[in-house]
């Protein structure tokens, strides 16, 4: 498939605490990095999302007593599930993984800031109202094409395709270039949200 140059790669939440070993470790999570890269390569257009946690953030676990990772709670947005702490802006493990070799990459959007309010999506945060800007962004540069890669597939990825959808952009998941948590069956469900979406589900190889 000869990738467009309206087309850009979003790679998502390739960070330290991501990868085992890490605060929130997603199997084989390293595993995609030199394809990420090599993914890369082939676009003119790379954006990264880096999720980016204040201290004390709603989604950790530790924000709220009582309570473990992977629980449910309300917030005022809706359901929040808890996690370990993680990403917490400035640390080791809010970097990106030190083999991704993205030099090329333009933008960085970082997501999750606000206290109160978590964000998988890079578009919008979980509140539903908050943007983060990139869907302008995109469309001020002409791109009608999104790429998704990165951590976590049944998360960040898949939120980040969904609402690029519905941001009326065309959104491809390169399903090889991402590693899912499946935690509770959510890389099952989420691959079947994802198609009902009409988020296209491919192979690195249609790409490369
Ligand atoms: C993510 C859980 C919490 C992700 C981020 O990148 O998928 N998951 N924060
Ligand atoms: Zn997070």
């Amino acid at each position: 498939m000869p990738i467009s140059p309206r087309s850009a790669l979003l790679v998502i939440d390739v960070q330290n605490d991501f990868i085992p070993g890490g605060r929130l470790p997603v199997p084989e999570g390293d595993l995609i990095v030199p394809l990420v890269n090599r993914l890369g390569a082939r676009f003119k257009q790379v954006i990264a999302a880096q999720d980016w946690h204040p201290a004390g953030h709603a989604s950790f676990a530790s924000s709220h007593p009582g309570h473990g990772p992977y629980d449910v709670v309300h917030l005022p947005y809706g359901e929040q599930t808890l996690w370990p702490d993680h990403c917490v802006q400035g640390s080791p493990g809010a970097e990106f993984h030190p083999g991704l070799d993205l030099p090329h990459t333009q933008l960085i959007i970082r997501k999750g800031c606000n206290p109160d309010i978590d964000s998988y999506s890079a578009f919008l945060e979980a509140d539903r109202a908050t943007v983060t800007g990139l869907a302008g962004y995109l469309k001020e540069r002409g791109i009608d094409t999104v790429y998704v890669v990165g951590l976590a597939l049944d998360f960040c990825v898949m939120f980040t395709a969904l609402d690029a959808r519905a941001a009326g952009f065309n959104a491809f998941v390169v399903m090889d270039a991402c590693r899912a948590i499946d935690h509770n069956g959510s890389l099952a469900a989420a691959v079947e949200r994802m198609q009902v979406a009409g988020v296209g589900l491919i192979q690195s190889n249609d790409l490369l």
